[in-house]
């Protein structure tokens, strides 16, 4: 009758609202495959987590998990080989980042190949929970996700940020509040820009002075500070267990006064920018005369770029290159070394050229692969190094892409954290224009330069630059939302991307920063 087909609707519209379907939750990344089901699972008292096969750092995956939901459920969720609703299944010993999770009424399981791939899946997991899972003290919540599957897989090998801690120093306890978050999003290189002309922020056992003198200061003249080697290796071994590689740079010949102020011996003769540039294009010197009366330059805290760089004709120089680099190959076990090489525009061009070639030879010899600011494109490159894409230029790109290696995509129009969103922005720069969310969202990195596919490209990495950003809260404002947006770039392929629907979810994560105090930018672009 139509009285009970009526009813049927009713009842089926009510079950609609009391049971949201999987696909509506606010997963970022996206992942790439999500199947409906009916029902939802709940974890109660009594859920436990349960692991299945071998690996070193399964049990570790598993206590992540279980340390992430027990605060604000305030439930035991032990973590055994024996029993638990919430599986967690490694079925290989493989570096896979790919993971599937099947979600029924009775159990979740997450299972991957990799234990990469089983850490992701433990992320998709904690987000589909409610929001308040993020609370550091006990909520009363159901705590209910939609049954269904998910298929998942990163698009790029490489889905990086990068913290610059030269121009202003970041405490080691901010770098990992900032790994926390990157975890959340499935982000797995972390690049800290280590050098410029304001700051050297990692000891050096064998040029002490560098950090004596060259990590003093900052831009503002403010204290400055940097890294022992063991405060370095704890930020690799707490990025590491969150499956972040750290990637680090010394940035050369260019972006080097604070190794110049630090040894007067290093230093051909450029000095601070005095807002007369054509003094300093001269550069460089006579070495010979520079030798006989090494002076060290000033140390400098303003934030220009482009007008210092190291005396690439002088053999000294490359003994440096060399100890700096076997010290800080030694106590990073990931593949990559960056070697800096932007706006080096006090170079000559045939000794940057000379330059970037024997020092790319001095990181292979240590065992690591060079990348280098796209401009190192210009020399010749070794099979298997990166250039990393910033400027609006495609040249560079092009000239490695020609030489056959990988470029890394940083386009600063898109991915640059420190651009102001617009002209009211509280802080950050704006020469490369302003980057609204939907801006730094709407991209794709295959269709920045003409021809290109996804093998021509090993990733996308979003860097903060530091003139601007002091403290946490800056921090927060300039890489939240937009941090997001850049990992949804990385890891979701292109065809299920929609900033319609990166809108909605983002504005889901922004009630989790909301409760873990995250100072984010309320873009206008979304409705909070
Ligand atoms: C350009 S991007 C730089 C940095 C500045 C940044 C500020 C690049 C490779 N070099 O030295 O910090 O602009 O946005």
């Amino acid at each position: 009758s139509r009285l009970s087909l009526l009813l049927v609707a009713t009842l089926a519209l009510g079950a609609c609202k009391e049971s949201p379907l999987l696909s509506d939750s606010a997963v970022i990344p996206l992942p790439q495959e999500i199947r409906n089901a009916s029902g939802s699972f709940e974890l109660t008292p009594e859920t436990g987590i349960k692991l299945i096969g071998t690996g070193e750092r399964l049990t570790k995956i598993g206590e992540h998990l279980a340390e992430k939901l027990r605060p604000a459920t305030g439930f035991d969720i032990p973590v055994s080989f024996d029993a638990g609703q919430l599986v967690l299944e490694l079925t290989g010993n493989g570096d896979s980042e790919a993971y599937e999770i099947d979600i029924s009424e009775e159990e979740i399981k997450i299972a991957s190949s990799g234990e990469a791939g089983l850490f992701y899946g433990v992320q998709t997991v904690l987000q589909l929970f409610p929001k308040e899972i993020v609370n550091k003290s006990v909520q009363s919540v159901d705590w209910a996700i939609p049954t269904g599957s998910i298929k998942d897989e990163p698009t790029f090998g490489y889905r990086g940020s990068m913290l610059d801690v030269a121009r202003h120093f970041i405490s080691i306890e901010d770098v990992k509040y900032y790994i926390d978050h990157m975890a959340v999003y499935k982000f797995n290189y972390l690049h800290l820009h280590l050098t410029d002309d304001q700051g050297w922020r990692i000891e050096i056992k064998s040029w002490p002075k560098l950090t004596e003198i060259g990590g003093s200061t900052e831009v503002g003249g403010g204290d400055g500070g940097f890294y022992t080697q063991e405060q370095y290796k704890e930020i690799v071994a707490y990025a590491a267990d969150r499956f972040i590689t750290i990637v680090p740079e010394i940035d050369m010949p260019g972006h080097t006064n604070s190794v110049l102020a630090s040894y007067g011996e290093l230093n051909p003769g450029v000095n601070l920018p005095d807002g007369d540039f054509s003094t300093v294009t001269k550069a460089p010197l006579e070495y010979e005369v520079m030798l006989k009366v090494p002076q060290a330059s000033e140390l400098y805290t303003g934030i220009e770029v482009g007008w210092s760089t190291f005396a690439t004709r002088l053999e000294l120089t490359y003994a440096f290159v060399d100890s700096v680099t076997r010290e800080i190959s030694e106590i990073t076990p990931g593949p990559y070394f960056h070697i800096g090489g932007d706006e080096s525009h006090v170079t000559e061009k045939g000794d940057y050229v000379y330059f970037v070639e024997r020092v790319q030879d001095i990181v292979s010899k240590y065992g690591k692969t060079s990348i280098g600011w796209d401009e190192v494109a210009t020399a010749k490159l070794l099979p298997g190094n990166i250039a990393q894409y910033w400027s609006r230029e495609d040249e560079n790109a092009k000239l490695a892409n020609e030489q056959g290696n990988q470029i890394l995509m940083s386009p600063n129009t898109r991915a640059y954290l420190d651009m102001q969103y617009d002209s009211t922005s509280r802080i950050g720069l704006h020469w490369a224009g302003y980057v609204e969310l939907d801006k730094a969202y709407s991209w794709e990195p295959t269709e920045l330069i003409e021809g290109f596919t996804n093998a021509d490209i090993l990733g996308v990495e979003a860097p903060l630059w530091t003139e601007t950003v002091t403290n946490r809260a800056d921090i927060d404002y300039l890489a939240f939302p937009r941090l997001t947006a850049i990992a949804e770039v990385a890891w979701t392929r292109k065809e299920v991307r929609r900033w319609e629907s990166y809108k909605r979810r983002v504005s889901s994560h922004g009630e989790r920063w909301d409760i873990q105090g995250v100072q984010f930018y309320k873009s206008p672009t979304v409705s909070w």
